[in-house]
Protein backbone atom coordinates (compact mmCIF):
# COMPACT_ATOMS: atom_id res chain seq x y z
CA UNK A 1 0.00 0.00 0.00
CA UNK A 2 1.10 3.08 -1.08
CA UNK A 3 -0.20 6.82 -0.10
CA UNK A 4 0.97 9.24 -2.73
CA UNK A 5 1.37 12.92 -2.04
CA UNK A 6 -1.28 15.68 -3.58
CA UNK A 7 -0.34 18.67 -4.75
CA UNK A 8 -2.20 21.49 -3.38
CA UNK A 9 -3.32 24.40 -4.82
CA UNK A 10 -2.00 26.86 -6.18
CA UNK A 11 0.55 24.26 -7.38
CA UNK A 12 1.25 25.18 -11.30
CA UNK A 13 1.71 21.48 -11.80
CA UNK A 14 -1.89 21.47 -11.04
CA UNK A 15 -2.67 23.64 -14.97
CA UNK A 16 -0.54 20.19 -15.97
CA UNK A 17 -2.44 18.67 -19.45
CA UNK A 18 -2.37 14.94 -18.70
CA UNK A 19 -1.46 12.56 -22.33
CA UNK A 20 -3.66 9.70 -22.99
CA UNK A 21 -2.80 6.10 -21.45
CA UNK A 22 -1.33 3.92 -24.67
CA UNK A 23 -1.99 0.99 -23.13
CA UNK A 24 -2.71 -0.69 -19.72
CA UNK A 25 0.63 -1.75 -18.52
CA UNK A 26 1.69 -3.09 -14.61
CA UNK A 27 2.95 0.58 -14.25
CA UNK A 28 -0.31 1.62 -15.03
CA UNK A 29 -1.76 -0.82 -12.47
CA UNK A 30 0.13 -0.08 -9.81
CA UNK A 31 -0.74 4.08 -10.07
CA UNK A 32 -4.36 3.20 -10.25
CA UNK A 33 -4.21 0.59 -6.91
CA UNK A 34 -1.84 3.69 -5.04
CA UNK A 35 -4.15 6.02 -6.42
CA UNK A 36 -7.17 4.30 -5.04
CA UNK A 37 -5.03 3.77 -1.57
CA UNK A 38 -4.49 7.45 -1.39
CA UNK A 39 -8.03 8.40 -2.41
CA UNK A 40 -9.60 6.03 0.67
CA UNK A 41 -7.10 7.35 3.03
CA UNK A 42 -7.82 10.62 2.72
CA UNK A 43 -10.04 10.21 3.10
CA UNK A 44 -11.55 11.36 -0.98
CA UNK A 45 -14.42 10.36 -3.17
CA UNK A 46 -12.57 11.10 -6.35
CA UNK A 47 -8.61 11.28 -7.64
CA UNK A 48 -7.37 12.83 -10.84
CA UNK A 49 -3.57 11.77 -11.47
CA UNK A 50 -2.77 15.02 -12.66
CA UNK A 51 -3.19 15.37 -8.61
CA UNK A 52 -0.72 12.87 -7.71
CA UNK A 53 1.57 14.48 -10.26
CA UNK A 54 0.99 11.79 -13.03
CA UNK A 55 0.21 13.48 -16.25
CA UNK A 56 -1.26 10.59 -17.67
CA UNK A 57 -5.23 10.13 -17.96
CA UNK A 58 -6.09 8.12 -15.23
CA UNK A 59 -9.07 8.89 -13.17
CA UNK A 60 -10.58 6.78 -9.49
CA UNK A 61 -13.68 7.45 -8.33
CA UNK A 62 -15.60 5.84 -5.25
CA UNK A 63 -18.89 7.45 -4.40
CA UNK A 64 -20.62 4.71 -2.25
CA UNK A 65 -21.13 4.99 1.23
CA UNK A 66 -19.55 1.45 1.94
CA UNK A 67 -16.52 2.77 0.17
CA UNK A 68 -16.28 -0.28 -1.84
CA UNK A 69 -17.46 0.47 -5.39
CA UNK A 70 -13.90 1.19 -7.26
CA UNK A 71 -14.72 3.18 -10.35
CA UNK A 72 -11.66 3.14 -12.66
CA UNK A 73 -11.73 5.85 -15.76
CA UNK A 74 -8.78 5.65 -17.94
CA UNK A 75 -9.03 7.90 -21.36
CA UNK A 76 -12.26 8.95 -20.39
CA UNK A 77 -14.32 10.90 -22.77
CA UNK A 78 -17.82 12.52 -22.65
CA UNK A 79 -20.38 11.38 -25.27
CA UNK A 80 -23.37 12.74 -24.11
CA UNK A 81 -24.53 15.02 -21.35
CA UNK A 82 -27.91 16.48 -20.57
CA UNK A 83 -29.48 19.15 -18.25
CA UNK A 84 -27.64 21.60 -15.67
CA UNK A 85 -27.08 21.38 -12.06
CA UNK A 86 -24.85 22.95 -9.25
CA UNK A 87 -23.39 20.63 -6.61
CA UNK A 88 -21.29 21.88 -3.38
CA UNK A 89 -17.66 20.60 -4.74
CA UNK A 90 -14.38 20.01 -2.69
CA UNK A 91 -11.51 19.20 -4.09
CA UNK A 92 -8.18 17.16 -1.91
CA UNK A 93 -5.95 19.33 -3.75
CA UNK A 94 -8.14 22.41 -2.14
CA UNK A 95 -8.28 21.62 1.55
CA UNK A 96 -11.40 22.94 3.52
CA UNK A 97 -12.44 24.96 0.87
CA UNK A 98 -16.07 24.32 -0.36
CA UNK A 99 -18.68 26.05 -3.48
CA UNK A 100 -20.91 25.38 -6.27
CA UNK A 101 -20.07 24.83 -9.75
CA UNK A 102 -22.49 24.40 -12.55
CA UNK A 103 -21.71 21.12 -14.52
CA UNK A 104 -24.08 18.92 -16.48
CA UNK A 105 -26.62 16.77 -14.31
CA UNK A 106 -26.31 13.82 -16.49
CA UNK A 107 -23.04 12.42 -18.59
CA UNK A 108 -22.22 9.64 -20.81
CA UNK A 109 -18.76 8.34 -20.54
CA UNK A 110 -16.60 5.98 -22.34
CA UNK A 111 -13.13 5.08 -20.88
CA UNK A 112 -11.07 2.08 -20.05
CA UNK A 113 -11.26 0.34 -16.90
CA UNK A 114 -8.20 -1.39 -15.11
CA UNK A 115 -7.90 -4.41 -17.25
CA UNK A 116 -8.22 -1.75 -20.44
CA UNK A 117 -11.45 -3.21 -21.80
CA UNK A 118 -13.33 -0.28 -23.09
CA UNK A 119 -17.43 0.55 -21.55
CA UNK A 120 -19.93 2.95 -21.40
CA UNK A 121 -21.09 4.10 -18.08
CA UNK A 122 -24.52 6.42 -17.98
CA UNK A 123 -24.20 8.64 -14.84
CA UNK A 124 -25.70 11.31 -12.79
CA UNK A 125 -26.27 13.21 -9.69
CA UNK A 126 -23.07 13.12 -7.39
CA UNK A 127 -21.03 10.53 -9.83
CA UNK A 128 -21.64 12.99 -12.79
CA UNK A 129 -20.55 15.71 -11.50
CA UNK A 130 -17.77 13.99 -9.68
CA UNK A 131 -16.90 12.75 -13.22
CA UNK A 132 -16.89 16.14 -14.49
CA UNK A 133 -14.63 17.47 -11.85
CA UNK A 134 -11.68 14.81 -12.21
CA UNK A 135 -12.06 15.34 -16.27
CA UNK A 136 -10.93 19.15 -15.58
CA UNK A 137 -8.11 17.78 -13.78
CA UNK A 138 -6.81 16.14 -16.58
CA UNK A 139 -7.37 19.23 -18.40
CA UNK A 140 -5.41 20.95 -15.91
CA UNK A 141 -8.22 22.89 -14.64
CA UNK A 142 -9.09 23.15 -10.96
CA UNK A 143 -13.09 23.60 -9.84
CA UNK A 144 -12.28 26.82 -8.22
CA UNK A 145 -10.94 28.45 -11.57
CA UNK A 146 -14.88 28.69 -12.21
CA UNK A 147 -15.42 31.50 -9.92
CA UNK A 148 -15.40 34.61 -9.97
CA UNK A 149 -11.83 36.93 -9.44
CA UNK A 150 -13.33 38.41 -6.25
CA UNK A 151 -14.45 34.66 -4.74
CA UNK A 152 -11.29 33.31 -6.00
CA UNK A 153 -8.72 36.13 -4.39
CA UNK A 154 -10.62 35.35 -1.41
CA UNK A 155 -10.65 31.83 -1.70
CA UNK A 156 -6.92 32.11 -1.64
CA UNK A 157 -6.06 34.43 1.25
CA UNK A 158 -8.17 31.94 3.21
CA UNK A 159 -5.63 28.80 2.01
CA UNK A 160 -2.94 31.37 2.44
CA UNK A 161 -3.60 31.54 5.81
CA UNK A 162 -4.61 28.23 6.64
CA UNK A 163 -1.25 27.54 5.20
CA UNK A 164 0.64 29.54 7.00
CA UNK A 165 -0.53 28.71 10.47
CA UNK A 166 -0.30 24.99 9.24
CA UNK A 167 4.14 25.47 9.66
CA UNK A 168 3.53 26.65 13.23
CA UNK A 169 1.65 22.90 14.63
C1 LIG B 1 -14.36 15.76 -6.07
O1 LIG B 1 -13.40 15.56 -3.93
C2 LIG B 1 -15.80 16.13 -5.80
O2 LIG B 1 -11.81 19.88 1.58
C3 LIG B 1 -13.73 14.82 -5.08
O3 LIG B 1 -10.79 18.83 3.82
C4 LIG B 1 -16.24 16.53 -4.55
O4 LIG B 1 -12.92 13.77 -2.69
C5 LIG B 1 -16.70 16.12 -6.82
C6 LIG B 1 -11.95 16.33 0.69
C7 LIG B 1 -17.57 16.87 -4.33
C8 LIG B 1 -18.02 16.44 -6.60
C9 LIG B 1 -18.48 16.81 -5.36
C10 LIG B 1 -12.06 17.71 0.61
C11 LIG B 1 -11.43 15.80 1.85
C12 LIG B 1 -12.33 15.45 -0.40
C13 LIG B 1 -11.68 18.53 1.66
C14 LIG B 1 -13.02 14.97 -2.75
C15 LIG B 1 -11.15 17.98 2.83
C16 LIG B 1 -11.02 16.61 2.91
C17 LIG B 1 -12.71 15.88 -1.64
CO1 LIG C 1 -10.36 17.76 -7.27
Amino acid sequence: MAILKILQYPDERLHTVAAPVAQVTDEIRLLVKDMADTMYAAPGIGLAATQVDVHKRVIVIDVSETHDQLLVLINPEIIASNGISDYEEGCLSVPGIYGKVQRAESVTVRAWNAEGESYVLDANGLLAVCIQHEMDHLAGKVFVEYWSQLKQSRMLAKLKKKQRSAIHV
